[in-house]
């Protein structure tokens, strides 16, 4: 019997050490909490983004309150594509910012425009919902490859969520005090951002068709290069999907759309003729 819990001591150990998550943000910012005179506990217990889920439990990390999940299996997430993101936490009235930041252009910060893709802030008791919700979309031009998501609960023990500090901050030198993140719960995260591609198969080469403006809000020309007898023109979403656009003007060799009632994000002009078919992507402000 002695051999056996030997072995299954040993055994948890492994798992433990192989399921072992960073506590060192680099070479991101410190996220820590200038808390140590008084012990309040906020926590966050779950993130989910697209596939990615991770419970961490109803307890708050210790040390400076943050964890970087490297260990956890990377997602992939695709440019132009929107993905819902789901926090929950402690739920407590005193939280005062529930924020989520992606670094999108993979710089090492989280300090670009549009990198907070989640800001909640209390201006009244009870008003973050919990789980905290949004929808995210990973910007079209966003940089490929393996970048980090900063998740956070932030408590700030001057209340200066009101008038003059509206705006959570990602960062911040452990021990300091006096800032806004004087309680609360980092979480960091590896996330895959993959290349928005065509669609495969295509029979006329992508160079004879051009679309323009790109991106574009209100109206496209489609035109087409060394292209004769074209029969179809549609617009498709990036699940392929068609989408009606209202046609303004037609030629043999162009067709002008209005698409300011579509929504924002990656579409596809398709074009078919007598050679084939042929697609190009556009991107909708
Ligand atoms: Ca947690
Ligand atoms: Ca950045």
């Amino acid at each position: 019997m002695r051999k056996k819990y030997i072995f299954l001591g040993a055994a948890l150990l492994l798992s433990s050490l192989s399921m072992a998550q960073s506590t060192d943000p680099a070479p991101y910012c410190a996220a820590g909490y200038d808390d140590d005179f008084m012990a309040v506990e906020h926590y966050i217990s779950e993130v989910s983004l697209g596939t990615l889920t991770n419970s961490s439990g109803t307890t708050q990390a210790s040390g400076n309150h943050y964890i970087f999940y490297n260990n956890l299996a990377t997602q992939n997430f695709t440019q132009g594509s929107n993905y819902n993101l789901s926090v929950s936490h402690d739920g407590g009235s005193s939280i005062h910012f529930i924020a989520v930041y992606i670094d999108f252009n993979k710089d090492g910060d989280f300090d670009d425009a549009n990198e907070r893709v989640m800001q909640y802030t209390i201006n009244d008791p009870n008003t973050i919902p919990n789980p905290a919700t949004t929808v995210v979309t990973i910007p079209a031009n966003a940089a490929t490859g393996v970048t980090r998501m900063r998740v956070m609960v932030i408590e700030d023990d001057e209340y200066t969520w009101g008038a003059s500090n509206t705006n959570a901050t990602p960062c911040t030198a452990d021990g300091s005090t006096g800032g806004s993140l004087d309680w609360g719960e980092t979480e960091d995260y590896n996330i895959n951002i993959t290349a928005l591609t065509g669609i495969e198969n295509q029979s006329i080469s992508v160079e004879n068709i051009s679309v323009s403006p790109n991106p574009a809000s209100n109206m496209i020309e489609v035109a087409f290069n060394n292209q004769n007898n074209l029969s179809t023109v549609n617009v498709l979403n990036i699940n392929g999907q068609k989408v009606n656009v209202p046609i303004i003007n037609r030629s043999e060799k162009s067709v002008s759309m209005d698409i300011s009632s579509i929504a924002s994000g990656i579409y596809f002009i398709e074009i078919q003729n007598n050679q084939g078919v042929g697609r190009v992507k556009f991107n909708k402000l």
